[in-house]
């Protein structure tokens, strides 16, 4: 048995590229202190993956794997081309003066960001193997089996979107056929170069993929095998109607996802597999940071030992999605330390698998004190209080007598910018060089500052800003039982950009209120109305790492519960307005149609678990962050919520398009003000969308804010905006009325 890795985390275990980049970005540091910075994080990287068998390499990358995967096959937009390749690259990663980045989108169920491929067709496919060749050397050099690692041809174009100017109907998996010629020149030039195994990668096929779709994947490997023995490694489900189309296309192995598609080892001992054929088995988890049951593992190894002669064992998916080492964290309490293993971690797991003598532990129970019983036993009894008291109509008309508002009311989405002065105290605080009082008075002046710039501007209905919070879950989950948060634990996001996701282990409660003395506090300061802000269960399960010893919906609930008496305290202590962010109700999503109703289904009874408790004169709001709106409409209408605001500015207010004939009814706050760009729309702009948003929808239901938080924006850009955006509201109430 063969031990491997499918990928691994390409940051740095101190996030050194991540600064690396950045100084580059900044000027500091040319392209050969880049190349250097890089150079030393690859070499890191093979000192941890020369524990096993065969090593995979090309997995280093400066900013994304896709974009790195379109240079390797030349699929670069004219507008980025630059006299230097790293020039270009950045320019197709970030954009600069002249041109645009890729468009940037959630890499399947995951909190990874890919950039997305424009391709056209004209795009004039070429091979430039030189990183995977340049990456599998210098493996080879150090005495390392290596193993080049590419996105597969099939995943590349249905990850890519079709070029501007792409005539109607155009879909980039039309050029497959002269894609794999240029990929069957860099599997040539890996060969000359010494490789035997390249995997490919496929993720694209665990999501359903259509016949067509399939006789493109047999096509393309049907051609490829000639050229190089081919692992195909999926990673995010189970192959399902891919798997034979594999099999008989004739690739040397194939890299099965135990994890999250079992029901690919079912499959595969129906088929009559050749004992020839490499099958990898992806039992460590490389999703999620617990140690894996080494036991049960062995035994999905066994079963694929009775089918072939060539076995493997590894990650279920790369490894990028977990933080480096658990070394790092000395802060953890040791029986949750024990049960956790992180990229390193778990790279001795899979050497130890592979190991006939290695270890073959069960995994252990959860001790006791991470259950509690209060918990369950609130839960059981919950039934119908997932429901809000009154219907839609007449909870609108309460609210309206409670907070008489315009129409087109004028809000934000929650926070204001968090400056470098705001970052500096939060370090200071967290070093204990400010004491609790200081750090407070610190945050209560700025929420004052924000309170009385939102009544100079006019807008309609409040937010505190969020100063205090570090991000939008680990704030939460720094003050609810059952989580741990990291000190290093940092997983990229994109880019050079981290998160920290706090680890969700035991039953969930809240101890104290946790964001009520805020909002209080930042509505003592004015008449108008100030909204509540909270993280929503969907979202605060995406961002962290859950326990996988009982399923998603029941640790859901645990969490809706504790929000559900956050929202109870904030409504007792008189806030009429609470707003329960779900930005990343689409990302949970699963892959294939099959697990959608279900999902959609436990995540909209967590929302209203958390929410419905609330009286009908007291409205919930929701934010969500994403254009594609159509996927998870009805979701979006049995959470149930008054009013919804959305990302629309950027895709051109195509949401209002989605809303036609849903079965949503309330109130929509479609963003009419880009956040996530550094341009400021003026006020005939942002009255021209709210123009779309009463033809499609009515006066009466139509918010006026922006996209998205303020929290990465700067005042200089925030406040012309937002006065902008109260002019235009006005604006358009007139001619409304
Ligand atoms: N919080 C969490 N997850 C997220 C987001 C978030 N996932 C989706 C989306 N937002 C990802 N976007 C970002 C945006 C900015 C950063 C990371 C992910 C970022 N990170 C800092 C960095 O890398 O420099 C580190 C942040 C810190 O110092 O705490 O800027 O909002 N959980
Ligand atoms: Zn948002």
């Amino acid at each position: 048995v063969r031990s491997t890795a499918l990928g691994y985390p390409r940051i740095g275990s101190n996030r050194e590229l991540k600064r690396a980049l950045e100084a580059h970005w900044s000027g500091r540091l040319d392209a050969a202190g880049l190349e250097r910075a890089g150079a030393a994080v690859r070499a890191e990287m093979l000192g941890d993956l020369s524990v096993l068998d065969s090593v995979p390499t090309g997995v280093f990358s400066y900013y994304d794997h896709v974009l790195d995967t379109a240079f390797a096959v030349d699929a670069v937009a004219p507008r980025h081309r630059r006299d230097d390749e790293l020039a270009s690259y950045f320019a197709a990663a970030r954009g600069d003066a002249a041109a645009a980045p890729l468009e940037m989108t959630k890499w399947f169920d995951t909190n990874y960001h890919y950039l997305v491929p424009e391709i056209g067709p004209s795009t004039a496919f070429a091979a430039r193997p030189g990183k995977a060749v340049a990456e599998f050397l210098e493996a080879r050099e150090r005495g390392l089996d290596a193993r080049p690692v590419l996105v597969g041809p099939v995943s590349f174009l249905l990850l890519a979107k079709p070029a501007d100017g792409a005539p109607e109907g155009f879909r980039p998996l039309d050029r497959i056929g002269d894609l794999v010629e240029v990929y069957a020149e860099i599997l040539t030039a890996l060969g000359r170069a010494g490789a035997g195994l390249i995997q490919l990668d496929e993720p694209a096929l665990a999501a359903d993929r259509t016949p067509e779709e399939l006789a493109a994947v047999a096509a393309a490997y049907r051609r490829l095998v000639g050229t190089a023995e081919i692992l195909v490694a999926g990673g995010y489900g189970p192959f399902g109607e891919s798997l034979p189309v594999l099999l008989e296309a004739g690739v040397e192995g194939i890299a099965l996802d135990l994890v999250r598609g079992r029901a690919d080892l079912d499959a595969l001992e129906a088929l009559d597999v050749s004992r020839e054929t490499f099958v990898v088995a992806g039992v460590v988890d490389g999703r999620n940071i617990w140690r894996t049951d080494l036991a049960a593992a062995a035994r999905d190894v066994e079963r694929v030992r009775a089918l072939t002669d060539r076995v493997g064992v590894a990650s279920s998916s790369s490894l990028l999605h977990v933080p480096v080492d658990l070394a790092a964290e000395t802060d953890l309490a040791p029986e949750l330390a024990a049960r956790l293993a992180f990229a390193r971690q778990k790279l001795a797991e899979i050497a130890a698998l592979a190991d006939p003598d290695g270890p073959r532990d069960a995994r252990p129970a959860a001790p006791d004190a991470w259950r509690d019983a209060s918990v369950r036993s609130r839960l059981a009894g919950l039934g119908a209080d997932a429901d809000r008291r009154a219907p839609y109509a007449e909870r609108r008309a309460a609210q309206a007598e409670r907070v008489p508002l315009p129409p087109l009311p004028t809000t934000t989405i929650g926070s204001f910018p968090q400056t470098a002065e705001l970052r500096q105290a939060r370090a200071a605080h967290r070093q204990g060089l400010m004491i609790d009082a200081d750090y407070r008075a610190r945050m209560r002046a700025e929420v004052a500052a924000v309170i009385a710039e939102q009544e100079r501007l006019g807008l309609d209905v409040l937010v505190h800003g969020e100063p205090e919070r570090n991000d939008m879950v680990q704030y939460f989950a720094e003050q609810l039982t059952g989580f741990a948060t990291t000190a290093a634990g940092w997983v990229q996001s994109y880019g050079s950009r981290c998160v920290r996701p706090p680890i969700l282990f035991g039953d969930v409660a809240r101890t104290a209120p946790m964001t009520v003395p805020w909002t209080s506090y930042a509505q003592s300061l004015t008449a108008k109305p100030v909204k509540g802000m909270l993280t929503g269960p969907v979202t605060i399960l995406a961002w962290s790492f859950v326990r996988d010893d009982q399923p998603l919906a029941d640790t859901a609930d645990q969490v809706a519960l504790a929000l559900r008496d956050e929202v109870a305290d904030l409504e007792a202590a008189g806030t009429a307005i609470i707003q329960v962010d779900e930005p990343a109700l689409r990302e949970l999503l699963p892959v294939r149609a099959a697990g959608r109703a279900a999902y959609r289904a436990w995540a909209t009874r967590a929302f209203r678990i958390a929410t419905a408790g609330v009286r009908p004169d007291t409205a919930i709001h929701t934010h969500l962050c994403y254009s594609e709106f159509g996927e998870v409409i009805d979701a979006i209408a049995a959470l149930d919520a008054d009013v919804t605001s959305i990302e629309a500015s950027r895709s051109k207010m195509e949401v209002l398009a989605d809303l036609d004939g849903a079965a949503y009814r309330s109130a929509v706050g479609p963003g009419v003000w880009d956040i996530h760009s550094p341009r400021v729309p003026d006020a005939a702009e942002m009255a021209a969308a709210l123009r779309l948003a009463v033809a499609a929808l009515g006066p009466d239901r139509v918010w006026a804010n922006p996209d998205c938080g303020l929290k990465t924006r700067r005042y200089e850009e925030v406040l012309p905006a937002l006065a902008g955006l109260v002019e235009a509201a006005r604006l358009v109430r007139a001619e409304a009325a």
